[in-house]
C-alpha cells in the first residue's frame, strides 16, 4: 500500500511537471518490474488522475495544466498499458456478446472509457464504441441497429450523469427494457446512483465492468 502511494506521488508530480516526456519514462520502467498492467492501471495510474483532478479541483492547478496531464496521461495510456493488455490478452475468437459504449452527452472524457473498451475487446465482447458526448437516442439508435445485448455508459461528471438517466428512460419507455442491458461507470458513479436510475450494473473499473458484463449475459443469478 505504502508502494502504491509512493508511486501515485510519484506519477502525479511528473503528470505535472516540467518535462512532458518524464511521465511515460517513468510508466515504461515501473511497468517494466513486477508490478502487472492492471495493478499499475488501477493502483497507480488512475488514483495519480485523482489527485490531478483534486488539484484542479482546489484551484491549485488550472486548466492548461489539466490538459497537459491528460495529454501525458494518454501517452501512458496507448503507448505503455494498452499494447501491454492486448499482447496479455486471451487469443480466443468466441465472442461472447455484443456491447455498444459510449460517453454520454456532455462528457469528452475517455480514457477510462477507452480503458473499458479495451479490456471488453480483450475478453471476447464485440464492441462497438461510440465515442464520446453521446446522445441517448444516438446510443439507443445504434443499440437497435446492431442488436446489442449491452449498452456501457461512461460519466465523469456531474452534469453528465444525468444523461445516463435518460438513456434508462428511453429504453424503457420504448420498451427496450428485455432488449438491452445498461451497465454504467466513471468517477462519478456509485452503485446507489446505478439503482436510482434504474440501470441494471455498476462498473467499477475496466476489469469489473468485464465481469459485470459477463454477469449480465448470463442473467440474474
Ligand atoms: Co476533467 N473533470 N474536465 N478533464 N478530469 C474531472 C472528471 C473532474 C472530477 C476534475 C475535478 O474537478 N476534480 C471534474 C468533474 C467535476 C464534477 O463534475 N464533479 C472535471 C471537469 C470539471 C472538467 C472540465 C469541465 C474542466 C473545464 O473545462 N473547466 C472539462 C469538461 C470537458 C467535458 O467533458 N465536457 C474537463 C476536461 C478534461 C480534459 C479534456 C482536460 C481531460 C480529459 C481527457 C480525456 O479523457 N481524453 C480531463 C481529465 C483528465 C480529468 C481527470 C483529472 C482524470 C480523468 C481520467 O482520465 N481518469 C478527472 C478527475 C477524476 O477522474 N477524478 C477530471 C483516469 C481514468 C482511467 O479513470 O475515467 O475514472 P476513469 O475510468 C475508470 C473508472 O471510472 C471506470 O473504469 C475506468 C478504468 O478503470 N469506468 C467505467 C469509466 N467508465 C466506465 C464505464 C463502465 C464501467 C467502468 O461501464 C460502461
Amino acid at each position: 500500500m505504502a508502494e502504491y502511494i509512493k508511486n501515485q506521488i510519484e506519477l502525479m508530480d511528473l503528470l505535472l511537471g516540467d518535462d512532458p516526456q518524464a511521465s511515460l519514462d517513468w510508466a515504461k520502467k515501473t511497468l517494466g518490474g513486477d508490478l502487472s498492467v492492471t495493478d499499475f492501471f488501477n493502483n497507480i495510474f488512475t488514483p495519480a488522475m485523482a489527485a490531478v483532478g483534486d488539484k484542479f479541483g482546489r484551484l491549485d492547478i488550472f486548466l492548461p495544466e489539466l490538459m497537459d496531464a491528460a495529454d501525458r496521461a494518454q501517452a501512458i495510456s496507448d503507448q505503455v498499458v494498452q499494447p501491454m493488455l492486448l499482447a496479455a490478452g486471451s487469443d480466443q475468437e468466441i465472442i461472447r456478446g455484443k456491447i455498444v459504449v459510449a460517453s454520454v452527452k456532455g462528457d469528452l472524457h475517455d480514457i477510462g472509457k477507452n480503458m473499458v473498451v479495451l479490456m471488453l475487446r480483450v475478453n471476447g465482447f464485440d464492441v462497438i464504441d461510440m465515442g464520446v458526448n453521446v446522445p441517448p437516442r444516438d446510443v439507443l439508435e445504434k443499440a437497435k441497429e446492431v442488436d446489442a445485448d449491452i449498452i456501457g455508459l461512461s460519466s465523469l461528471m456531474t452534469t453528465s450523469m444525468p444523461y445516463m438517466k435518460e438513456c434508462v428512460e428511453l429504453r424503457d419507455g420504448f420498451g427496450h427494457k428485455d432488449d438491452f442491458k445498461i451497465i454504467v461507470g466513471g468517477a462519478s458513479i456509485t452503485a446507489e446512483y446505478t439503482a436510482e436510475i434504474g440501470a441494471d450494473s455498476f462498473g467499477d473499473d475496466a476489469v469489473d465492468a468485464v465481469q459485470k458484463c459477463l454477469a449480465l449475459l448470463d442473467g440474474p443469478a
